[in-house]
Parts: C-alpha cells; structure tokens; sequence
C-alpha cells in the first residue's frame, strides 16, 4: 500500500481508534460482539502501522496502548482523596433483619435497597480527568493504596476514555471470571509452575506482575459500582447511578435489584445462593445498600463502614472428609497429576468424591497423608480442591506420603525440570501421554472425530492398532472388530468419522498436534496467516511473533516442534493418506472479494438440518465472510430455521429478523461458492 499523508494518516488513525474502542466496548462491556475477531484484528493491525510511521498520532485511549510493555520497578503509593471503606458483613437472616431493623429506626421510616451481588475480586479505584483515565489504584488498606495504572490499563472493560469529558473517581472490583481461571491454572499445571489457589488470587497476583505485559495477558475483567463523590452525576439513588455509570462506558453488574422489603432482600439473596455456580464469575455473597442516596447521607458512616450498607456473606463452602488414596494420572505433556480419592462428602449441594491436589509439590509443602482428615472447599463449578489437613484428627501411626519416583504407566524416572512445581514423565513413548495424544487430536475442537471415545482410543493403542495420530487414517472395518463392544455400524461410523475428518480446515489439525502452547484460538490464527501445515513448519519465529496475540513462547515452541524430522514424518503420512493440510476459511485478506449474501452478516442456526450438519453450514457461512451467533437478537441479520425450530425462531418473527429455511441456506451457499 502507499504510504499515506501525515494529514490522511491522521484522518484514518482518529477512525480506527473509535471503531475498535468501539468493538472492544460491545465485547468487553456489553458482552455483546458485534464483529469477527479478524475484522477487529485487521484494523487492529493498520492502526498499528500507522502509529508505527507516525508515532505523534499514539493517542492515549487509543487500544495499542494496552498491551503491557512497560517493566516496573515496584508500585508507588497512593493516598485516596476519598478513603475507600469497607463493608460490616452479616450471616444469617436474623442479622441481616437487625440491620433493617437499625437502619428503620435511624431513619424513621422504612426504605428500599439496592441489593447488588458481592463480586470476589480486588477493590480498584479509577481516577479520570475531563474524561481520560490517569490513575488506577488498588485499595490497600482503605486510605493508602498502590499505584497500578499501568497493569489497569491492560484490563480491557476499563474505558481509557469516558463517553463525558467528566473528571471523576470511580470504584469497583477487578476480577478474573471462572473459565479464565481454569484455563490459567491448567495451562500453569503444564508448565509445572504453582497453580492459584482461586479466582481472587490469580487477579491479586495479575495486577501485582511488574511486567504489565503478563498482565494483559491475563483476561481480567470488571464491575464498577460506586463513585468516590457523586457530585458530577445526577442521581439520587443508587441504583440510578449503576445505569448512569454504564452510560459513561464502565461495565456494571447487570444484576442489581431494587428491593422494597426486607423479605425482598432475602428473596434475592436465596435466588443467586442457589444459581451463584451458573455465574460466569465468583461472588461470595451480595451487598446491601440504602438505595436513595438522600438517606445514606443521614446515616452517615462509622470509622470503618457505611451505615447504610452491609454485606450477607454466604456460607463457605468446605466440607470434612478422609483421604482413602491419591490417583496419578500422565497428561499429554507428561506432567503428573494427583487427584485425592476421598470418603464422599457433600459439598456445595453435590456429592464430591474426588479432589484436585495440584502437584507433588503441594502435597509435600502441605504434608498431606493417607488417611488425614483433609478439608475440601469448591468454588463455584470449579473442581474441588484439597485445601488443607486437619491435623488434630491425624492417625498416630501416620506416615509421610511417598511422592512416586517412577512413571506409573510407563515405569521411567520421573523429573523435576527446572524450577517446576510438577513432576513430569518424560519418556516421548510413554503410553499414557500417547493416549492422551490421541484423544486431544479426535477432541470437538480439534478433529472433532465422533466415536472414538478414551476407552477405544486407548485400546486401539494397546492392541498395537494405532502408535501415531497417522495410524487413525490407515484403520479399516476388520481391525475395528477386534475392539469391545465395536459391531458393524459403530466400526462403519467411525470410518465415516475418520474419513470425513480428512477434509477439515487446518487450523483443527494444528491444535490437534497438540504443539506445547498452541490452543485453539492460536491454530486459528497461525492458519490463516500460513495457509497451510506446510507453509507453518517453514515459518521463522520473526514471522510468527509477527501475528497479533501471538507472543514468543507460542512461537518458539512452533519452531522447536518443526524441528523434529520425526514431526515431518508424520506430515507426509498425514499427507500420503489423505488428510487435508490447507486452511480452507477465508484468509483476511481475500474478504474484501467475497461476494456472498452471509457477508458482514450476523447469521443464528436453529433447529434441525437435514442436508448439513450445524458444524458444516457454520464452516461454510464463515468461509463466506457471516458471523454465527448462538442467540437471537436486534443485531442478528438472517436466523436459519430448520425443522423444529422453536423459541430462537418465535423470536426472531417478533423481532422481524430475517428467516431462512434449509434450502435457502444451500442456495445461497451455492451460489456464493466462488472457487
Ligand atoms: C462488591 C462490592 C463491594 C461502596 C461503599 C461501601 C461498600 N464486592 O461487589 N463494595 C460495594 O460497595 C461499597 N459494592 C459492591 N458491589
């Protein structure tokens, strides 16, 4: 492309600014995406371009600026203008009545609350002036906090510009939502580093990294619920200030109510105690406000707390129970897990009779034994954990538990690599870590082969059927007999399964390889970008850290894994038999030539499909240059009904979207299909 003008750079910076502030803003705060994650990267990337030629343009919202970069020395300190208070917490219901009770009697008449869940994460407070975000701080002890600006400005719902030219102090709560966690701590568990012990902890460690780019790396998220003074705004109450907040561009928790009663209260109390595992986010328990602002003021507050406000803590939830044996599992990588067989217990409404133990090392530093009383605690749908021994209920003959020296699969020497937490097998032949190979290859995300179930997988392996991912494309009907329980039509539909997987775009078959790093979303990206397995094994890591949100462990563990003659092997076999090593969706740079009906169109499936499968009719209409969403809404553009389709189709007839059925998809398909 020509180099553009500093005035036509300027013009087009300004542009792609709002619109990608604008993208993030319906991703990060309204949950609600409204483009592709390529639309969203492309002008991602121009922008960069462009401030890269033109550094005087760099804006202070504009997104490139968080991305974390800067290495801090430590966190300065900050004195809150307004100190940050706490919350006087009660227990049970009666407590909870005593406070209405207080606050009646105070006030002289009866009031109404807003009742607003009580999010686990870290207290933050955001100063912006006219407008723009200058300094972020956490709480620290309500009147001296530390400075984390620079790791805030990597959160991505934290507006780095409000909507109002407002200068401002506005607080809530940092936190990391529950799938982020998982996904950290098993990532953590591979890289045998020490996993955290909840959701809370992972954000606290997060926003205290020095380097901020560890930080941004992190998905943190936010709610913001209050302001140091409220003077700038027009509200009177409490809960007109969230919807005033939300205006202004920060994300809030949409699940405030306000509550006219105390028997309200409870009731909404009751309601997110049962549901609180469905939440996409840890609360341990829900907050109480005054809502008119008017009588808050008459309450005043005490040295620590608000008068007007309390907080109903929920029950913990941990159980006692003992520990009967520890089960060692070998991943895919070789990292041993141990999993805490126990006495079932219930826990959190369901009987557990297992529990996470991390790694060895967490089971040295906190001596836990055979037969100890453990405490187990869940959080959320999150496995339960062991979180400590009772050591008052410790038998007397008790004896250390022998952490194991060798595989218990494959019987090699076990290893500490570096400074890992985890034990590792690394025996490249180990059975079990070419098991687990095998059933992260035919996984839904990956090859998305049906049929083929651990327990076939694993006797495939055993009877010596398959030894390599390869070996799944060489299987005939004959030898899928040999396997229990496999009869004429199951071993025909694991053929079919197995063939149709050959014609998969690549990006499966990357992660499906299982390359340390690599997960989905990156396969995706290394894809497109290569176009092929091929082109990727010859890829330099210059090119591949290149890629947006692609960083240098990613690209150096491509590279390593390219560099094993045996990992080419297996390339040509994959090719001899059949399997498709080309990216079949649409590469970026082609969208601008699709001419589809489907392009730049938000597009739901629902109901039955006879002619394809949903999976099928999703690949093609994102080839297409469409967007698939699962839920029906104003911004959805064409709803595809098959048969039987019920609520997502009643839906979009009263919102007057566009129904398609069946045959209409396939012909506009068709019709679209260029090459
Ligand atoms: C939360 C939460 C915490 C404002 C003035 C005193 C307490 N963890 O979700 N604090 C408050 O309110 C502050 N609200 C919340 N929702």
């Amino acid at each position: 492309m020509e180099p553009l003008t500093f005035q036509a750079a300027e013009e087009r910076s300004v542009k792609l600014r709002e619109e990608l502030n604008q993208y993030a803003y319906e991703y990060y705060v309204q949950d609600q995406p409204t483009v592709e994650d390529f639309v969203y990267d492309k002008k991602y990337q121009e922008l960069v371009a462009i401030e890269m030629e033109y550094p005087d343009l760099i804006t202070p919202e504009s997104p490139t600026q968080r991305v974390g970069g800067k290495v801090l020395e430590g966190f300065e300190k900050v004195v809150h203008d307004v100190p940050l208070y706490s919350l006087n917490d009660v227990f049970s219901k009666e407590e909870l009545i005593a406070f209405d009770e207080r606050v009646k009697k105070a006030v002289g008449h009866p009031v109404s609350y807003c009742c607003e869940l009580k999010i686990d994460g870290l207290s933050i407070s955001l100063k912006y002036e006219e407008g723009l975000f200058i300094q972020g701080a956490t709480r620290g002890d309500g009147t001296v906090g530390e400075n984390i600006t620079e790791n805030l400005k990597t959160v991505k719902s934290i507006p780095l510009r409000l909507k109002e030219p407002l200068t401002i102090e506005v607080r809530g709560e940092c936190y990391m939502p529950k799938a982020s966690f998982i996904k950290l701590n098993q990532q953590r568990e591979e890289e045998g580093k020490e996993v955290f012990a909840n959701p809370r902890n992972a954000a606290a460690g997060s926003l205290r990294q020095l380097d901020t780019k560890i930080a941004a790396k992190r998905n943190l998220s936010t709610f913001l619920y209050t302001l140091a003074d409220f003077g700038p705004l027009e509200s009177t109450t409490q809960d007109h200030a969230l919807t005033e907040m939300s205006r202004l561009g920060f994300r809030t928790n949409p699940e405030h109510r306000v509550c006219k009663t105390i028997d309200e209260v409870w009731e909404y109390i009751e309601a997110f105690h049962k549901t609180r595992d469905q939440l996409p986010y840890e609360i341990d328990g829900i907050v109480i406000k005054v809502n008119e602002f008017d009588v808050q003021d008459d309450l005043g507050f005490t040295v620590k707390a608000p008068r007007w406000a309390t907080a109903y803590k929920f029950p913990p939830e941990e159980a006692q129970t003992l520990l009967l044996d520890i089960d060692w599992t070998v991943g895919r990588t070789g990292v041993l897990t141990p999993t805490a067989i126990m006495e079932p217990v219930r826990l959190a409404g369901t009987t557990v009779g297992r529990a996470s133990l991390h790694n060895s090392d967490y089971i040295e530093k906190k001596d836990i034994r055979l037969n100890d009383t453990i405490l187990v605690y869940k959080a959320g749908d999150i496995i339960p954990e062991v979180a400590q021994v009772i050591l008052e209920k410790r038998p007397a003959n008790s004896i250390s538990y022998p952490i194991p020296s060798h595989c218990p699969i494959c019987n090699s020497e076990l290893v500490h690599l570096d400074e890992e937490v985890a034990l590792r097998c690394i025996n490249p032949k180990c059975p079990a870590q070419i098991k687990e190979g095998l059933n992260h290859f035919v996984s839904r995300n990956a090859m998305n082969i049906d049929g083929l179930g651990p327990r076939v997988l694993a006797q495939m392996f055993d009877k010596g059927l398959v030894a390599d991912v390869a070996d799944l494309y060489a299987l005939d009907k004959e030898q899928l007999l040999t396997l229990e329980k496999i009869k004429d039509k199951s071993a025909e539909n694991i053929l079919t399964a197995i063939a149709a997987s050959k014609e998969n775009s690549v990006e499966r078959l990357i992660f499906g390889l299982g390359i340390r790093h690599v997960g989905a979303k990156a396969a995706g990206i290394l894809a497109e970008h290569f176009g092929s397995l091929t082109a990727l094994s010859q890829g330099t890591k210059e090119e591949i850290v290149s890629l947006n949100t692609i960083g240098e462990t990613i690209a150096d563990s491509v590279v390593t894994y390219f560099e094993n003659e045996e990992v080419h092997e297996l390339m040509r076999e994959l090719a001899d038999r059949g399997v498709n090593l080309k990216y079949k969706g649409l590469r970026s740079s082609q969208l601008a030539e699709v001419d589809s009906p489907f392009k730049n169109k938000t597009v739901v499936l629902t109901g039955k499909l006879i002619d394809y499968t949903r999976e099928e009719a999703k690949e093609k209409i994102q080839t297409l240059g469409g967007k698939v969403t699962g839920s029906v809404s104003k911004k959805t553009d064409i709803v595809v009904a098959g048969e039987e389709a019920g609520s997502k189709l009643s839906k979009a007839q009263s919102l007057g979207v566009e129904i398609w059925n069946e045959k209409q998809m396939i012909q506009a398909i068709e019709e679209s299909q260029t090459d």
